[in-house]
């Protein structure tokens, strides 16, 4: 009877020992599980993060401006980069003067092409007629865009180039670029006699930019 209670006891032991090990495997299996788990999701994270960046590289990409075609702004590309990752839009907005005939305003001087934004913020702060081209270009808000602003002269043979594509309607328009206390720059595409005329010419459209 000993010997049988002894087996009993022994068998029952080894059961617990075996359970005890299966338990002890089963939780470290579970462990692992999680392990993968957590780095299946990190790994889902990771892609999702490189699909996100790979979208943006592309929308990015399409970003290239050329000569003639519509902006975002809605106006007409004039001028692009080498890459045509930056350039200018303009658009052809109402006849107005260009204001303040018989004074001197201090800056507007600039004459390279993009000094116009600063041209423009010199001039509305030199001179407070209404209506003035400078302050239509500046109030210009089209397709969510407002940053528009009057070009300086240099942006004259940016122009001429896309008139000679045909692409560009005759204008007469006025620029930002003083030339003195009387006179300012107008583009002159319909005379093809681009420069310096009275600020009261009333007849001149106003000339609208904005940066790509
Ligand atoms: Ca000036």
């Amino acid at each position: 009877m000993n010997i049988n209670r002894n087996r009993i006891f022994l068998l029952i032991s080894l059961s617990i020992i075996a359970i005890a090990v299966v338990a002890g495997r089963a939780a470290e299996m579970n462990a692992k599980f999680q392990e993968l788990v957590t780095a299946v999701n990190d790994n889902e994270g990771r892609i999702s993060l490189m699909e996100a960046e790979q979208a943006e590289l592309v929308a990015h990409l399409h970003k290239i401006y050329a000569i003639g075609e519509t902006g975002p702004g809605g106006g007409i590309v004039f001028y692009t980069d080498f890459y045509g990752r930056h350039g200018f839009e303009y658009v052809v907005l109402q006849e107005a003067q260009w204001g303040c005939i018989g004074t001197e305003i201090s800056g507007a001087d600039g004459t390279a092409l993009g000094t116009g934004a600063q041209n423009t913020v010199d001039i509305l702060a030199g001179c407070n007629e209404p209506g003035i081209a400078a302050a239509i270009a500046n109030n210009h808000s089209q397709n969510g865009y407002s940053d528009w602003f009057l070009p300086a002269s240099g942006a004259d043979t940016a122009l001429d180039v896309l008139l000679l594509g045909g692409l560009n309607p005759q204008l007469q328009c006025w620029g930002s670029t003083e030339g003195n206390a009387n006179e300012a720059w107008t583009f002159d595409f319909v005379e093809d006699d681009s420069g310096f005329r009275p600020k009261d010419t009333g007849f001149f459209c106003v000339l609208a930019v904005r940066s790509l």
